[in-house]
């Protein structure tokens, strides 16, 4: 394990070794090694996440917050460090800020359900932008239909950059909610936040944000951006499907109702009333992902061991080389060309369809996804119904990226 560079240091990520932590990357594809560039759909997972999992599994198994007995009290004792540790990693103020959940779509729900429904009205508006993903479109879409406010969009521009002057416009309306993608998933594109938050705020805006593209390649603090809800998922930053979070601030939670009702959110039932359990628990109803949540516990420390700083800078070099590199194939045209991205490249070729491309890769053993990545909208907005995205993690090569280049360069003679 890599310890962390000191601050400033930057001394650069020992790729060979991070790529040992990989157990799934030492396997061969159709007769070819594998080269994993599909890392905003899910992350692998590094050895110690999975035997976390694993001992949890085999020496602490129990439900927590309930037994008395020795097990118990370990199961939820990790559960908890994991919140603890979860909450350092965002930089929460407390630890009873975080709540676990299924992951971002299920953080967002939560919001839209149980803090915006309540308020919102005919006359509300609700701001997202043109980029966002599914999950943070149709549970605001679903909100407007049952409260009758407004959903309000705020473009991107030919590069795939929210349009500020669209934004500062749309801020005239004075949003109730303003609900926005720290990082594409479909672009990579890093969206200004320290510009974005006290603007919205500044007229008033609940800030939502879904950082599920920016926790597994960027420092994410939540008490320096500012917002008011920010959501991820675990699968996307070296931990578990299947677990994730929503931070929100405590004044935020306490004042909300519960969204789901069940056993360990409550404190009294009767059945005349009950009485809600403290944040975060009161909207944790039901035995919780105990297993996932001690993973994605682990997976935020591994981060932090590897030094979000040195993730980060390894990854713009990659992103760097595969600019460079896919710009060279012939007919191959890139969609999402701001300067401030993720290490995600999307890009289309002329006369062949995304698809095909994606099973002409498989059979070099690379993996990366085309699709519409749950951005319907987006796509829509570049006229095209799909793409082709080559997503990086920390522990990909620029030799797999020169192998994606030169297997589209060989795809474009066969088909195009
Ligand atoms: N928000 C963003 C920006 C995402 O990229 C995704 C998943 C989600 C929300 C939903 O996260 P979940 O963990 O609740 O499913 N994005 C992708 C993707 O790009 N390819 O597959 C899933």
């Amino acid at each position: 394990m890599s310890i962390a560079a000191p601050q400033g240091g930057h001394e650069a990520l020992d790729v060979n070794a991070v790529r040992r932590d990989f157990p799934v990357l030492e396997q061969t594809v159709r007769g070819k090694p594998l080269a994993y560039l599909d890392n905003a759909a899910t992350s692998q997972k590094p050895r110690r996440v999975i035997e976390a999992i694993d001992h949890y599994y085999r020496h602490d198994n129990a439900n927590i917050h309930r037994g008395v007995h020795t097990l118990s009290e370990r199961a939820t004792a990790a559960y908890e460090n994991a919140r603890e540790g979860l909450a350092r990693f965002i930089n929460a103020n407390s630890a009873k800020e975080l709540v676990f959940l299924r992951g971002t779509t299920e953080a967002i729900n939560l919001v839209a359900n149980a803090w915006a429904r309540p308020k919102l009205g005919r006359g509300d508006r609700v701001l997202i932008t043109e980029a966002e993903h599914h999950s943070n479109i149709v549970p605001w879409q679903l909100l407007c239909e049952q409260t009758g406010a407004e959903l309000r969009v705020v473009p991107v521009t030919d590069s795939g950059e929210l349009d500020l002057d669209a934004f500062e416009q749309e801020l005239t309306g004075e949003p109730a909610i303003f609900a926005v993608g720290h990082v594409s998933n479909a672009l990579g594109t890093v969206n200004p936040l320290e510009y974005l938050i006290p603007r919205a705020k500044a007229v008033g805006a609940t800030v939502v944000v879904d950082g599920a593209q920016a926790t597994p390649h960027l420092a994410v603090d939540v008490q320096a951006l500012g917002c008011d809800f920010y959501a991820f998922s675990g699968h996307k930053m070296f931990g578990p499907t299947g677990i994730g979070c929503l931070w929100g601030r405590a004044e935020h939670l306490d004042a909300m109702p519960p969204w789901q009702g069940g056993g360990e959110m409550i404190k009294v039932v009767r059945f005349d009333k009950s009485l809600w359990n403290d944040i975060p628990h009161k909207f944790e109803a039901g035995t919780p992902n105990i297993a996932g949540a001690i993973g994605l516990g682990e997976a935020a420390a591994y981060i932090s061991e590897l030094g979000i700083d040195r993730i980060a800078a390894r990854e713009a070099l990659l992103l760097e080389h595969a600019t460079r590199v896919l710009s060279e194939v012939p007919g191959l045209r890139i969609i999402g060309t701001g300067p401030h991205k993720a290490a995600v490249v999307s890009f289309v070729m002329t006369d062949i369809h995304p698809h095909d491309l994606g099973t002409i890769l498989d059979h070099e053993g690379i993996a990366i996804r085309a699709g519409h990545h749950c951005a319907m909208p987006l796509m829509e907005r570049f006229g095209v119904a799909a793409t082709t995205r080559a997503s990086m993690a920390m522990y990909n090569t620029t030799e797999e990226i020169d192998r994606l280049a030169a297997a589209l360069t060989r795809a474009r003679e066969v088909l195009a």
